[in-house]
């Protein structure tokens, strides 16, 4: 019977908008100003330029006039919100039905109650302001954008349906691999006569290993013991398989769903070098943001896939997912594109928070490790960046506590998660709690010139032997050239751009260099000629794949405008990528624009 399966349907399309902060439904309802708008969509989607006229930390209302032509009775219709920033309320023909806390992160609301045959109206009111109890801190240095940020779909369950699957793969080697997972089955009517049908498939579909699983307690544990000579899941090879699970009641199939596995094994040995399925891996990557001029956060699937086939193409092997978890188009083109991922809770500055922030950060690492999990592609859950910086509260602050807190969530995320390592970056006083260390050396940018890099790492390695780089570069604007070297540290005249050449940012920290690319090809080249030798790193994250906005650079020389990108806030290589490219693939470095003055010694430069 046809209409008796489970379906999706994306929502995005049609919907209007209501910029007006108030938090009364009647209020919102009255209003006639509701703009015109498709999902996703943000009120902060400005421009750099824009952003002299504020950036909007608020409320907003989203309304879409839904019809339903039929209700199955014991169906459940929901709601999936990929991402709502930060917090929501939904309603549905006037009731209130739920709601989330928190951004970056997917949710459901079951609307089965609410909803009747012919047309009902979906509210959404998303607020973006600012909250001391909810992640990300307002001292973050990226925009928080607000808004449906991402996609938006109705989902019909039947009666007894799959209500999670989750895939483990215990045990992997190159002759052998095992996969586990657990599914939980939603039997309202208490069906004795359900089974759960697993089947794995090979790429083309064809079915290599098939079963019949019993369910207690509402779940069922599947096994497959002897999957021989797997095909395995590589960053040169990103082999895939599916998991197809049916929920079936003698021949008639009930329900059913699948995702993806990828068969393969890592290391982190002693908190040193990385081995992915047993041989060495020296991680290679970049930082992404979601963001994209025009758009802000609100990217379509086509642009976030854009964004991840240029990191692979720049030769990265990893991307460190700064500083929150991201669109699930983003894991899945990290899956089948072949990049490792770092993905991040967004604890991101700010100190330690109350009890209800407590709670609220648990919460969302809770949501972001089973919501990833299945992902072949991530191999650490971070904890957070800078989490000890300008803290915002009074209280509970001081590192003592901010430790108790930091080891809770490890230790929370390894009971989640056996499988994964956690990691935290520029929080010294973590380097013992998490499995992964991760500081940042910033010569040539934020303290001394470039060539002090060798340096700095000594310093680091007497007292981390191991240690995975994470945050380095600085910025450059696109299609700036400067014959002009710099000399050591300090300031040059150059193209008017005096007064970006050193200046400080909110912290009162000096950047050095003149934002010409020129400068940022030798910093990079200089950092690659040493990083890429030194075999007792685990791997150097660059900072960042694309420029981006920030509420906490007015004096930028964009204003606004963090311009640590590889790319431009709309995708366009800077020279700074090519250089990363040279190294990293076997494509020879050459100039965009071309210009006189270089000291570039990479082992492919011109
Ligand atoms: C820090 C921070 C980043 C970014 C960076 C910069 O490393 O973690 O979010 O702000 O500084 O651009 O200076």
């Amino acid at each position: 019977e046809k209409n008796q399966e489970r379906s999706k349907v994306n929502i995005n399309d049609n919907w209007l908008y209501l910029e007006n902060d108030t938090k009364s439904i009647d209020d919102a309802l009255k209003q006639n100003d509701w703009e015109n708008i498709n999902l996703p969509h943000s009120w902060n989607a400005l421009d750099a330029t824009d952003l002299e006229a504020g950036y909007r930390r608020s409320g907003s209302w989203y309304k879409k006039e839904m019809d339903v032509s039929s209700i199955i009775s014991g169906f459940t219709y929901q709601l999936y919100f990929e991402g709502v920033n930060i917090t929501s309320e939904v309603y549905v023909n006037g009731k209130k039905v739920g709601g989330h806390v928190g951004g970056y992160i997917g949710f459901t609301i079951d609307i089965t109650e609410a909803i009747s045959i012919g047309s009902n109206i979906i509210l959404v009111r998303a607020d973006n302001g600012y909250d001391p109890e909810i992640i990300p801190s307002q001292k973050s240095d990226f925009f928080i954008f607000g808004g449906i940020t991402r996609d938006v779909w109705l989902e019909t369950l039947p009666d007894q349906y799959v209500s999670n699957l989750k895939i483990t793969t215990p045990k992997v080697s190159a002759s052998n691999a095992e996969l586990q997972a657990t599914v939980s089955v939603n039997n309202a009517d208490n069906n004795s006569n359900l089974k759960v049908k697993a089947s794995l498939l090979d790429a083309n579909g064809k079915s290599i290993k098939s079963s019949l699983f019993d369910i207690t307690d509402n779940t069922s544990e599947i096994n497959f013991k002897t999957i021989e000579n797997p095909k395995l899941w590589g960053t040169d090879n990103p082999n895939l398989y599916t998991l197809l699970v049916e929920l079936v009641e003698n021949e008639m199939v009930k329900d059913k769903i699948s995702d993806r596995v990828g068969f393969r094994w890592f290391e982190f040995k002693d908190h040193g070098a990385f081995y992915l399925n047993g041989k060495r891996l020296l991680l290679r990557g970049t930082h992404r943001h979601e963001e994209h001029a025009g758009v802000g956060a609100a990217m379509s699937n086509a642009q976030h896939r854009t964004d991840i086939e240029l990191i692979k193409d720049m030769g990265a092997n990893f991307v460190r997912l700064a500083h929150y978890p991201q669109d699930p188009e983003v894991y899945k083109a990290c899956d089948e594109l072949g990049l490792l991922v770092w993905d991040e809770l967004p604890w991101c500055r700010g100190g330690l928070g109350n009890d209800v922030w407590k709670a609220n950060t648990k919460t969302m690492l809770k949501e972001i490790i089973e919501q990833n999990f299945n992902h072949p592609s991530i191999i650490l859950w971070s904890m957070g960046n800078e989490i000890y910086w300008l803290p915002d509260f009074e209280d509970g602050d001081n590192r003592e506590n901010i430790n108790v807190y930091l080891k809770e969530l490890h230790d929370y995320s390894h009971e989640l998660d056996p499988s994964r390592k956690t990691a935290i970056r520029k929080y010294y006083e973590g380097a013992d709690i998490v499995d992964v260390f991760s500081p940042s050396i910033w010569s040539g940018w934020y303290s001394g010139s470039y060539k002090s890099y060798q340096k700095a790492i000594d310093q680091y390695k007497a007292e981390y032997p191991h240690f995975l780089h994470a945050e380095y570069g600085g910025s450059s604007h696109l299609g700036r050239h400067t014959e002009t070297p710099i000399t050591g540290e300090g300031k040059i005249q150059a193209d008017g751009w005096e007064e970006a050449i050193v200046q400080t940012d909110v912290a009162n920290i000096a950047q050095i260099g003149d934002w010409s690319e020129n400068y940022i090809v030798d910093l990079f080249d200089w950092h690659l000629r040493i990083s890429e030798n030194d075999t007792t790193f685990v791997g150097n994250i660059q900072w960042a794949f694309k420029d981006f906005g920030t509420p906490l650079r007015p004096e930028n020389a964009i204003p606004y405008m963090n311009q640590k990108g590889l790319v431009d806030r709309a995708g366009n290589p800077k020279d700074a990528f090519y250089v990363f490219k040279s190294y990293w693939s076997d494509e020879p470095f050459t100039y965009i624009e071309s210009h006189t003055w270089t000291e570039r010694q990479g082992p492919k430069g011109v």
